[in-house]
């Protein structure tokens, strides 16, 4: 078979080293298998601020493109937090969503049977649970104008962002939730503030149509993001597909993820239009950020980035049985009491980023045996 064409962005922070445990799976792959990737590594975030100058460089795009599939790791981080906006590390990745077409994320959040005393909620509340938050990544406030900080006629400083959302961009991210509701238990959640907000009317308005028009066997719903927000941390198991907007995904996928016990175990996959020619823009990470407080001592979990590699394999790959040997390892290792520092429990074995990594490893050989 053909070379996969993949591109590794580690990033910052905690990025490279949950990485590492991924190359030793792939390099796993690579010895065993007739499929070869063809692996190239760039640069993105503080990383590639510091050797070239610039957080997202041209080449790192043109890689990103030119590649089958991009996994991306974290960017971001105290060094650079002072710098202003045009150079910070976190335009790394806005920059790869915006040129390559990535509008929508895709964030599962489920709770493993393994791990349900590392939820934040009673058990009986999260057994089971099994999310999909969908969130568009190419505009509202994210890219709005106008934005910046301004002086006003006062001299006073004066910040602003601009949500604007146009009916076409709300209808491609509609319809891609749309689309996984149909494999999964059939049931939209759209949120937004439409109570408050005129993006927010009109996104109501243009997921309806679309639901109406095109899914009408697809049940939707509407709600406040808020009530989201309280409806997760309260009833989280009503939700199947909930949709959202830039900010309101990105708020509610990281409240879905402490539903799951950690950031450290969420994958994500963010994807772009199917193009004439089959292919589609894709980017996998973790939805989990640089975690300066935790890098280089060596106790991240690895998982969200192994998970992503497998998310990678299934979607842009069309590789289902080695993705889901990948998940299969991770439970088996965590069922087997092994914890990183963020989902410790009573009675597991504490361990690090590598002994992790490499467990998982081990549960691989044996499942594929
Ligand atoms: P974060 O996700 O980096 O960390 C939040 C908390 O979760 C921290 O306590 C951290 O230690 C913990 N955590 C995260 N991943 C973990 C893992 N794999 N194992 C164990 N613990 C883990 O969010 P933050 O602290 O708000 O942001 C830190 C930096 O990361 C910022 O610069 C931010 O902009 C950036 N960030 C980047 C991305 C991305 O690259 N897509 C996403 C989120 C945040
Ligand atoms: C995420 C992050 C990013 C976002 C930042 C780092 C730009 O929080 O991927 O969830 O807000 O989209
Ligand atoms: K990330
Ligand atoms: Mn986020």
């Amino acid at each position: 078979p053909a070379n996969k064409k993949l591109l590794i962005l580690p990033g910052d922070g905690i990025g490279p080293e949950v990485m590492r445990e991924v190359r030793r799976i792939i390099d796993w792959m690579d010895r065993r298998r007739s499929v070869t990737f063809e692996i190239t590594e760039g640069l993105v975030g503080g990383a590639a601020l510091d050797a070239t100058g610039s957080p997202c460089p041209d080449q790192t795009v043109a890689a990103a493109a030119a590649a089958d599939a991009v996994l991306f790791g974290s960017v971001g981080g105290p060094k650079w937090d002072k710098l202003p906006f045009d150079k910070r590390p976190e335009l790394g990745i806005l920059r790869l969503r915006k040129d390559l077409g990535l509008f929508a994320n895709l964030r599962p959040a489920v709770v493993l049977d393994a791990l349900i005393d590392a939820s934040a909620l009673r058990p009986e509340l999260v057994r089971g649970l099994d999310i999909m938050i969908v969130r568009e990544t190419t505009g509202g406030i994210y890219f709005g104008e106008p934005r910046g900080i301004h002086v006003n006629e006062q001299g006073k400083r004066v910040g602003i962002d601009t949500e604007i959302y146009s009916e076409d961009e709300i209808a491609r991210v509609a319809r891609v939730a749309f689309d996984l509701a149909r494999k999964r238990r059939n049931k939209v959640t759209s949120v937004e503030k439409a109570n408050v907000m005129q993006s927010g009317r009109l996104w109501r308005a243009v997921v309806g149509e679309v639901g109406a028009a095109e899914y009408p066997d697809v049940e939707l719903e509407h709600m406040y993001a808020d009530n989201c927000a309280m409806q997760l941390a309260s009833r989280p198991k009503q939700f199947d597909v909930v949709l959202g907007g830039n900010l309101f995904g990105d708020v509610l996928s990281d409240l879905a993820a402490a539903l799951t016990g950690s950031l450290g175990m969420l994958p994500s996959a963010t994807i772009g239009a199917l193009q004439s020619d089959g292919r589609r823009n894709a980017l996998y990470e973790p939805i989990h950020g640089s975690a300066p407080d935790i890098a280089g001592k060596g106790i991240a979990n690895p998982s969200a980035q192994i998970l992503s590699f497998a998310m990678l394999l299934r979607l842009s790959f069309g590789m289902d049985e080695d993705a889901a040997l990948i998940e299969q390892a991770v439970e088996k290792v965590l069922g087997g009491g092994l914890r990183t520092a963020d989902i410790m429990a009573p009675g597991m074995a504490r361990v690090g980023t590598t002994v992790m990594g490499e467990a998982v490893l081990r549960e691989l050989e044996k499942l594929s045996a």
